[in-house]
């Protein structure tokens, strides 16, 4: 078994994560909000539950941002769109949200002060594209659906897919708004002499996961990736099998928290391998959620989050760290729901 040692100052983590819920009594697996208030429901119970039933179409996408997202994504589904269409311009709202310091514009820059953008997207058809390393560009995962539509690749990086994004008609934005770009300079006092450090501040990609009135799923992954990484870095959000995956005859998986843990496990292609299997979703994510704990010599601050559906429409969630929860969208729900965890911290 592969062991990794994780040096990451939890502590600081722990104090700054954002949106963490907290939950008094919570059920074996967790509990659900809506808006804002906690429901004592367990998410075990769901499946008894009428007003929670799996059910198509529904949209699921990580963290709370994931609410505004999961409202992009339903006007596309109630109208018997594509799912593929639903997650691009869900993901598309958060991208453009200013405030969110974790994705697209206004995300917190790397060591040097840069944004650089990771996104994917993938269809029910196992079509995919990616961009990763990418600059000035809003909206990355409307580019990286054209890398998918429009070229032979799977994925472009850095300069090549800016220029590919200039030719197709994107404007050139500054990413790097003002609240953001003091965060940087708070960040680059306090750490002028430390080495960068993985997850010392409250990043949350928005990955999100839909299944239309055909029954086609598909999914989207975006993020300005890991706060202060090395400049050049790149997470597991643009990578297929790792930050997203999507076989529409079983499942889909997308994953948020440290990318090189669910890199060096292809988390998400092997939660679909499970639900291949005959895993739920829960299952599925629990397990690789385990897997990514064994493979870690120290898991201190290795915060990582699953969220997974199935081709009946069943979802499932897991984390390492309790603090994750996801956003519900379907017919009868619009609400938040905590994720179960490994570890209440
Ligand atoms: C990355 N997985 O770049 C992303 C970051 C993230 O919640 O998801 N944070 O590693």
């Amino acid at each position: 078994m592969m062991s990794v040692s994780w040096d990451l100052k939890f502590k600081t983590y722990k104090m700054k994560r954002r949106n963490f819920v907290k939950i008094s009594a919570l059920g074996t697996a967790g509990a659900i909000i809506s808006n804002s208030k906690i429901q004592a429901q367990p998410i075990l119970d769901k499946a008894k539950n009428n007003n929670f039933l799996n059910t198509k179409p529904k949209v699921v996408s990580t963290w709370n941002h994931g609410m505004e997202a999961n409202k992009a994504a339903w006007e596309v589904l109630k109208t018997n769109g594509n799912s593929l269409d639903a997650v691009e311009k869900g993901v598309r709202v958060t991208e453009s949200d200013p405030n969110n310091r974790s994705v697209g514009l206004g995300g917190l820059p790397d060591k040097n002060g840069i944004v650089t953008l990771d996104a994917c997207i993938m269809d029910h058809q196992f079509n995919c594209g990616a961009v990763s390393f990418l600059q000035n560009i809003e909206n990355p995962i409307s580019v990286a659906r054209k890398v998918m539509e429009d070229t032979p690749h799977v994925m472009l990086s850095g300069k090549g897919a800016y220029d590919f994004a200039i030719e197709k008609g994107f404007n050139h934005t500054k990413l790097l708004t003002k609240d953001s770009k003091e965060a940087w300079l708070k960040w680059k006092q306090k750490n002028k002499t430390q080495k960068p450090e993985v997850n010392i501040e409250n990043h949350d990609t928005i990955g999100m996961l839909a299944i239309d009135h055909n029954g086609d799923l598909s999914g989207a992954c975006t993020t300005s990736g890991l706060a202060y990484k090395l400049h050049g870095r790149v997470g597991d959000s643009p990578i297929i099998g790792a930050g997203l995956y999507v076989d529409n005859e079983i499942g889909a998986a997308c994953a948020t928290g440290v990318g090189e843990a669910v890199i060096r496990t292809c988390g998400t292609h092997a939660i679909v391998e499970l639900m291949r299997n005959g895993k739920s979703p829960q299952e599925a994510c629990e397990i690789v959620i385990n897997r990514i704990k064994k493979a870690h010599k120290d898991i201190s601050g290795l915060q990582v989050g699953f969220i997974a559906l199935n081709k009946n429409g069943e979802e499932g969630a897991h984390c390492i760290y309790k603090g994750f929860n996801y956003a519900l969208r379907d017919e009868k729900n619009e609400i938040m729901v905590v994720s179960s965890y490994e570890i209440d911290w």
